[in-house]
């Protein structure tokens, strides 16, 4: 399918109510959040966003937004996404050829309301606007989307899966990296060898094409599972150090530009970290584009944020996460960079109500791609009873930060992270969060100073490359982060942000960012030093 980007200045009218809006006295930027500028900073309401598109015929929208869009052509309601953050298609059809009015309302109020997915009290703010480009396609009749699952890294054999629009043909014609193509029999599932196949891995992220009639996609081949305690990446076990990651900047809200994006996973790939969690929701296709091709590792999730035992058992909550999970899987299937799928960070997980929903998820997961391990991240550590339900256990940690207060804090980490070690089942074993506040500038070196955060940082660290049981880390957080201040946050949240990056908002490093940088790079240079020795004696 070839998808034609809307980008552009759109026509724009903000309204306080969801009444349909006939005047678009503005104009506005898409992607954009309305409540980024200065305009509109921090208003809840609906933005109204038009403009005219040339098209014809069956066609598909995608696009992805918050915290609630409706989209309407020529009028028309055609589409519904409650999902916030979620990628989103919507098909119909568009009529005669000829010039038609396309309108999206993205509405960001936050009715407190448990079915509802995204709440006030999630620590990152809930921007209202079109997070990423807005795409159209045409549709035609036969192939309309192919899924490559790689299933042996041996033998390069990989798991096909085809979707036909009406009926599907007797044959395909079916080509890898633009040779030649040949006919086969056309199945909805069949599995087959990538010709002169090359692994995809951090250090050489190969990419494959694979067309199938009309439609491309790229994908990479690699394997990832769990054995044991182990985390295994083409059968080769695997260190994940990194960070966890919001889409955000103070200009953009969650629309950031790609080009920030980009240089984001640059600075964290060349810092020498090979991992990123996309924390709270799926990420924007640019993001994963970016790191297949950079050889970046990465959680993808499903948005959920500490939601309480009145979440999980609200029945309209649990259908709209298995949505939210099933369109995730589906549009990041083909991304190697894509190595677990988690959900619901921080759920009551220590409650025994909360494992029918933890199941069903991870079930729904599975269901749609069995090649990738699943996994939540757990605040309830040694009192969680769901990890059973998952492949990899995930803790989210913050040992003499949100604990130890008469102590220097420091000190309490590694016995912390050495109980966990002991204490938990035979699983691959994954800080998924762990960190501390630094204000920007802030050198009085106690808590909240650059030089706490820094040697905190540094300390996790040790620990991790030093304590086998962890199959790795991602600390938090990669930037200083906007959030709200008036709900439970108000006494930990200075500025109205998250201060627990290594970096401030706007990108610039702090003390921890530049000791990081240090300490991996020394690692690094004695990893590669005791490869080449063992070499040498194997000689
Ligand atoms: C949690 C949560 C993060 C962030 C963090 C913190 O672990 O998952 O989103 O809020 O705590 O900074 O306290």
């Amino acid at each position: 399918m070839i998808w034609h980007r809307l980008d552009g200045i759109w026509d724009f009218a903000y309204c306080s109510t969801d009444e349909f809006c006939t005047r678009f006295d503005s104009c506005a930027a898409v992607p954009g959040c309305f409540d980024a500028g200065s305009a509109l900073f921090k208003h809840r309401g609906v933005g109204w966003y038009r403009r005219l598109v040339e098209s014809s015929g069956p066609l598909c929208l995608r696009l992805r937004g918050g915290l609630a869009l409706r989209v309407f052509w020529d009028g028309k309601p055609v589409g519904q996404c409650n999902l916030p953050y979620s990628p989103f298609e919507c098909t119909f059809d568009a009529g005669d050829s000829g010039r038609h009015e396309l309108i999206i309302a993205a509405d960001n109020r936050l009715p407190a309301d448990p079915a509802q997915q995204f709440h006030p009290f999630y620590d990152f703010y809930g921007y209202g606007g079109v997070y990423d480009h807005v795409e159209i396609c045409p549709l035609k009749d036969g192939i309309r989307r192919v899924e490559v699952l790689p299933l042996c890294c041996i033998d390069g054999t990989v798991k096909i899966r085809l979707e036909c629009r009406n009926s599907s043909p007797d044959s395909v014609l079916l080509s890898f990296d633009g040779k030649p193509a040949e006919r086969v029999p056309y199945a909805d599932e069949f599995e087959c060898r990538v010709p002169e196949f090359r692994l995809w891995t951090p250090d050489a992220p190969h990419l494959h094409t694979l067309r199938i009639d009309d439609e491309e996609v790229r994908f990479g081949l690699r394997t990832i599972r769990c054995e044991g305690r182990d985390l295994l990446l083409n059968d080769e076990k695997l260190k994940l150090v990194g960070y966890n990651r919001h889409e955000a900047h103070p200009q953009f809200g969650a629309a950031t530009p790609d080009v920030l994006t980009i240089e984001d996973i640059r600075k964290i790939k060349s810092q020498g970290c090979n991992f990123i969690r996309g924390c709270h929701y799926p990420q924007k296709e640019a993001f994963l584009d970016a790191c297949d091709r950079m050889g970046m590792l990465v959680w993808e999730e499903a948005l959920g944020w500490g939601n309480p035992e009145e979440h999980l058992v609200c029945s309209e909550f649990q259908q709209g996460q298995v949505e939210a999970c099933r369109q995730m899987v589906r549009r990041s299937i083909n991304h190697p960079s894509v190595i677990i799928w988690g959900f619901l960070n921080e759920n009551a997980s220590d409650r025994d109500s909360a494992r029918p929903l933890v199941s069903r998820l991870a079930e729904t997961i599975r269901a749609a791609d069995s090649s990738r391990p699943v996994t939540f991240a757990s605040n309830r550590c040694l009192r969680d009873c769901c990890f059973d339900l998952v492949d990899i256990i995930s803790l989210n940690t913050y040992p003499g930060w949100y604990s130890d207060f008469d102590g220097d804090g420091i000190a309490a980490i590694r016995p912390e992270l050495e109980k966990l070690a002991d204490q938990l089942p035979e699983k691959p074993l994954l800080i998924s969060e762990i960190g501390a506040s630094a204000i920007f500038g802030d050198h009085s070196e106690c808590r909240w100073s650059e030089e706490f955060q820094a040697r905190y940082l540094l300390e996790v660290l040790d620990c991790i490359f030093t304590m086998e049981r962890y199959t790795g880390v991602a600390l938090w957080h990669y930037c200083d982060t906007k959030t709200y201040v008036n709900t439970i946050h108000f006494l930990g949240r200075p500025r109205g942000f998250n201060n627990k990056g290594v970096l401030n908002e706007y990108r610039i490093p702090k003390m921890a960012w530049r000791e990081i940088s240090k300490f991996l790079e020394e690692k690094n240079a004695l990893d590669v030093k005791q490869t080449k020795e063992a070499h040498h004696e194997k000689s």
